[in-house]
């Protein structure tokens, strides 16, 4: 595959979406879907992106038993009744869409997943999060849970590249955007296009960390990895108060020159669209990131050897 781009351009839209609260119905929240998605086309975009676990509140900051929450926030088919209108309105739109949702598989295994369905409606693509944030105890003394390592497993694939209608499409969710493996899996095959959706919380649980460094790592990571992989990265938030919980808005379109072209200005539904140039890509994998002329993956095996931090490497000293 290497650097071949196989179509110039692209409309790319990024659908912000402002608060699910709990009470509020999943046909509610896809009506909003819906109607960014035809403002979307009408905006001549090819391409949709909306945020993680688009369909209900982020559930994950809650402690409830496992039978609760796979009763009231995951899908057990994918599409559904409920989220038919949204497959029935890229069709006749003619535009394809990321989506994020909780998924209940038949033999009841449970991931944090994102599919990419083109202008077909037809689910091309499924992606399930590989690295799941916050803990499984109920941390009873915090404002509110992160409980993704209690309800969802680590995803089972991997980081996949699809073709969507000619343009070489990769998908990750939330916290994969903050680390570098995610994106070189995917440019290793190819992609062109990452897009992810997320759901930020501004507090920090963890550790006392200034708030404002909850969006100014969103925007380092994004800018980064668009650039040491000559990618375009889209990135939609779920933001706002859910019943009180602030996360962090600043969706954004960012070009493989690591400059971000379209940002979110609210905490609201937001759609922010560019045409993205996909040459602009080829430039950055033929020259400074020519992976083929300049990798060196046998100076990487602590990659893939370890997992956490260990001793220094026995080099010694050369002369
Ligand atoms: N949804 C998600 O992955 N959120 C994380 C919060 C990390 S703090 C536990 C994120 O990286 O934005």
């Amino acid at each position: 595959m290497g650097t071949v781009v196989s179509k110039k351009k692209m409309g790319l839209a990024v659908a912000q979406m402002g608060a699910v609260n709990l009470a509020d119905s999943r046909a509610v929240v896809v009506a909003r879907l819906v109607e960014m998605l035809k403002e979307a086309a009408s905006r001549q975009a090819e391409l949709v992106v909306f945020p993680e676990l688009a369909l209900t509140t982020f559930f994950p900051r809650y402690w409830m038993s496992e039978e609760e929450a796979i009763e009231r926030f995951f899908e057990k088919t994918m599409p559904n009744k409920d989220v038919e209108p949204l497959f029935e309105a890229a069709r006749k739109h003619q535009i394809g869409f990321y989506l994020g949702y909780a998924e209940i598989t038949e033999d009841g295994r449970r991931f944090n997943t994102s599919i990419l369905v083109n202008k077909s409606g037809k689910i091309i693509g499924k992606y399930r999060k590989v690295h799941l944030p916050g803990h499984s105890d109920h941390k009873i003394e915090a404002p509110f849970q992160h409980l993704e390592k209690k309800y969802f497993e680590v995803g089972d694939q991997g980081f996949g590249v699809w073709d969507l209608d000619g343009v070489r499409t990769g998908m990750c969710l939330c916290n994969d955007r903050r680390w570098p493996e995610t994106y070189r899996v995917m440019s290793l095959q190819s992609a062109e296009l990452v897009v992810l959706g997320y759901n930020t919380p501004s507090e920090n649980i963890h550790w006392n960390e200034p708030v404002h460094l909850r969006t100014t790592t969103h925007e380092i990571v994004l800018q980064a990895s668009a650039y040491q992989n000559g990618i375009w990265v889209a990135a939609a938030g779920k933001c706002g108060y859910e019943d009180g919980y602030h996360m962090i808005g600043s969706s954004m379109i960012v070009a493989p020159s690591g400059e971000i072209v379209a940002r979110a200005t609210g905490e609201d539904d937001e759609v922010i669209f560019t045409n993205i140039d996909l040459t602009l890509g080829q430039g950055f994998r033929e020259h400074v990131f020519n992976f083929e002329k300049h990798r060196r993956p046998e100076h990487y095996k602590l990659i893939v050897e370890r997992k956490g931090a260990g001793e220094p490497l026995d080099i010694g000293v050369n002369d």
